[in-house]
C-alpha cells in the first residue's frame, strides 16, 4: 500500500474514534475489515472498501436535528419519510461529510456511504459490498440467519442483497422500528425482479 494512502486511513481511523461512541466505532472498524475482505473476494479496490468502511456511519451519531439541518442546508432533498425518521438520513449526510470533511472525492466510495442503509436500484459492486458488510460484520449479533448470510456474501453479491433486504423488510413490518422507506422496497423488488431474468 502506497505511504499516502496508509496514512489517509490512518488520520480517517482517528476521526472516527473522535466523532463516535465506543461501540459504533467498533461496528466501524468491523465493516472497514470485512469490506476489506469482499473487496479481495470480489476484485475491487481494498482500499476503496476501506475508506467507504470506515466513513459508512461519520454521521451515526449526529442528533436528528443536525442531520436536518446539514440535508436542508446544503440543498439535499429529504423526504417525508426521512423527516419523520431522521436517523435515515445518516447516509446522505455521511456521503455529505465525507466529501467537505473528510476530502473524498472517488464518487463510487461516496455513493456507497450515501446508500448503505436502504440500498437503492443498480447499485455498485462496492456500494453492495458496503451494504452487505454494514449487516455482517463480526460485531453484529442479532440479525437473523447471520452463519448463513455471512457464507453468501461471499458467494454472490445480489442472492445476499435480496436475502438482507427480505429480513430487513420483515424486521421492520414486524416491530414498530419505523416506517418502510421507498427506497428499501424498490431495492428489494428491483433485485427480485433482476434475479427472475438471470
Ligand atoms: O447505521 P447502522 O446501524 O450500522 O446500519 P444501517 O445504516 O443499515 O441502519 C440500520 C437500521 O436501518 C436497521 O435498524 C434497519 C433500518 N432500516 C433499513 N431500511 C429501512 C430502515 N428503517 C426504516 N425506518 N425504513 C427503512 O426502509
Ligand atoms: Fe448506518
Ligand atoms: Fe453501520
Amino acid at each position: 500500500m502506497a505511504k499516502k494512502d496508509d496514512e489517509q486511513l490512518k488520520k480517517l481511523t482517528k476521526a472516527m474514534e473522535e466523532v463516535q461512541t465506543g461501540k459504533r466505532f467498533q461496528h466501524t472498524l468491523g465493516v472497514e475489515f470485512t469490506a476489506a475482505a469482499m473487496a479481495m473476494k470480489y476484485g475491487l479496490s481494498v482500499y476503496n472498501a476501506q475508506i467507504a468502511g470506515l466513513l459508512h456511519d461519520c454521521a451515526k451519531c449526529l442528533s436528528d436535528e443536525k442531520l436536518i439541518k446539514i440535508c436542508t442546508k446544503n440543498n439535499l432533498p429529504v423526504s417525508d419519510v426521512e423527516k419523520r425518521n431522521p436517523y435515515l438520513l445518516h447516509g446522505k449526510a455521511g456521503a455529505y461529510l465525507a466529501k467537505s470533511e473528510y476530502g473524498i472525492d472517488d464518487q463510487d466510495v461516496l455513493n456507497a456511504i450515501e446508500w448503505h442503509t436502504t440500498g437503492r436500484p443498480g447499485m455498485s459492486d462496492l456500494e453492495k459490498i458496503v451494504f452487505i458488510a454494514d449487516y455482517i460484520e463480526p460485531g453484529r449479533k442479532n440479525a437473523p440467519n447471520l452463519e448463513e448470510v455471512r457464507k453468501m456474501a461471499f458467494e454472490d453479491l445480489d442472492r445476499t442483497m435480496i436475502r438482507i433486504l427480505q429480513d430487513t423488510l420483515n424486521y421492520l413490518k414486524a416491530s414498530d422500528k419505523g416506517e418502510i422507506d421507498p427506497k428499501t422496497m424498490e431495492t428489494y423488488e428491483y433485485y427480485q425482479r433482476r434475479k427472475g431474468e438471470r
